[in-house]
C-alpha cells in the first residue's frame, strides 16, 4: 500500500485531518511534571493519551529533540514508541543534501527511527529527494511554499513569470511516480493553497501554521482537501499542547483537539 493510500485510509478511520505537532520544550512545560524521571516523556504520553483518538497523524520536529543532547534522541525514539499504529507519525527535520547523505538521512529516519514520513527540503534537487522515494509506503513532504513571513524571500520569486514554489509543485508531481510524496504549504497563505491543490489533486498536503503562526482553518480544510475530503493534513502544535500550563494540560489539549476536529467536520462538510 503506497503512502497516499495508508494516509486514505487512517482519515477514513480516525474521520481527522487533524496532526498535532509534539515541539516540546522543557521551559514550556507544567511545573508539577519536572519532578517526574523524563518530565518530556511524560508531557507527550499524557498528550498522546488524552488525544490519539482525535488525529490521522503526530508531527515529531526533529529541533525540539536534537536541542536537548542524547537524552533527547532516546526520547525521540520512545515517544515514537507510545504512538499507536493507528496513526501516521511524520519526522519533521526538513532533510536534505548530496545523494550519498541523503541515502543515510533516509535510512536514519525510515529504518531506524521508523517515522511513516518525512518533510524534505527539495532545493539541492532530484538526487538529493531521491533516496526518499524509495519505499512506496514511506511519505515524504517536499516544502512547497512555508508558512512563515520568509517564504518571500526564495520560494515567490519569478522563473519565466512563474513562482519558484509552482515549479517545486509542478515538479513534485512528475517525480511522484511512487505515490508517496505529498508537499508542505502553510496555512497563512489560503489563495496559494488553493491553487495548489487544483495543480495536485490527488497528493497529500502538510499544511502547518493554524493558530499561533495566524493561518486559517477554514481555508485549510476547504482549499486543502481533495474532492472526498481528504489529504489535508492540519498541524497545530503550541495552540493544543500548550492549552494549559496547569495540571489539567491533557484534558485541555483534549478539549482544543476536539474544537479543531469538529470545527473542521463543518467544513469539510460543505466542500
Ligand atoms: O512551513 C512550515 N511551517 C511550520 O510551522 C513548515 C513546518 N514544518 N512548520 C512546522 O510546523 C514548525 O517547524 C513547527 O514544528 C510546526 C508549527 O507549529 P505551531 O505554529 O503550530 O506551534
Amino acid at each position: 500500500m503506497t503512502f497516499t493510500q495508508k494516509l486514505r485510509e487512517v482519515q477514513l478511520q480516525q474521520n481527522s485531518l487533524l496532526c498535532i505537532g509534539l515541539d516540546v520544550d522543557l521551559e514550556k512545560i507544567p511545573e508539577h511534571l519536572k519532578l517526574s524521571t523524563n518530565p518530556i516523556l511524560e508531557f507527550n504520553r499524557q498528550i498522546i493519551e488524552a488525544t490519539h483518538d482525535l488525529v490521522c497523524a503526530y508531527k515529531l520536529n526533529l529541533a525540539f529533540y536534537e536541542a536537548m543532547g542524547e537524552r533527547g534522541l532516546t526520547t525521540l525514539r520512545e515517544t515514537l514508541r507510545l504512538i499507536p499504529k493507528s496513526v501516521l507519525t511524520i519526522g519533521d527535520g526538513k532533510r536534505g543534501d548530496i545523494g550519498n547523505t541523503a541515502e543515510r538521512y533516509a535510512k536514519s529516519l525510515f529504518d531506524d527511527y521508523d517515522f511513516d514520513s518525512v518533510t524534505v527540503n527539495p532545493y539541492m534537487g532530484f538526487d538529493s529527494v531521491e533516496p526518499f522515494l524509495k519505499n512506496p509506503e514511506k511519505g515524504i513532504f517536499l516544502l512547497a511554499l512555508t508558512s512563515n513571513p520568509g517564504s518571500k524571500d526564495f520560494q515567490r520569486l519569478k522563473i519565466n513569470g512563474k513562482p519558484l514554489y509552482e515549479k517545486v509543485v509542478r515538479t513534485a508531481k512528475k517525480w511522484n511516480t511512487n505515490k508517496n510524496i505529498g508537499l508542505v504549504v502553510g496555512a497563512t497563505h489560503p489563495r496559494e493553497l488553493k491553487a495548489i491543490r487544483k495543480i495536485v489533486s490527488e497528493m497529500p498536503l502538510l499544511i502547518p501554521g493554524i493558530g499561533k503562526q495566524g493561518g486559517d482553518l477554514k481555508s485549510a480544510v476547504r482549499d486543502g482537501c481533495d474532492k472526498n475530503g481528504q489529504l489535508a493534513i492540519i498541524n497545530a502544535s503550541r495552540s493544543i499542547i500548550y492549552a494549559s500550563s496547569g495540571k489539567d494540560f491533557a484534558e485541555a489539549a483534549r478539549r482544543e483537539a476536539k474544537r479543531m476536529v469538529e470545527e473542521m467536520g463543518t467544513y469539510r462538510n460543505s466542500i
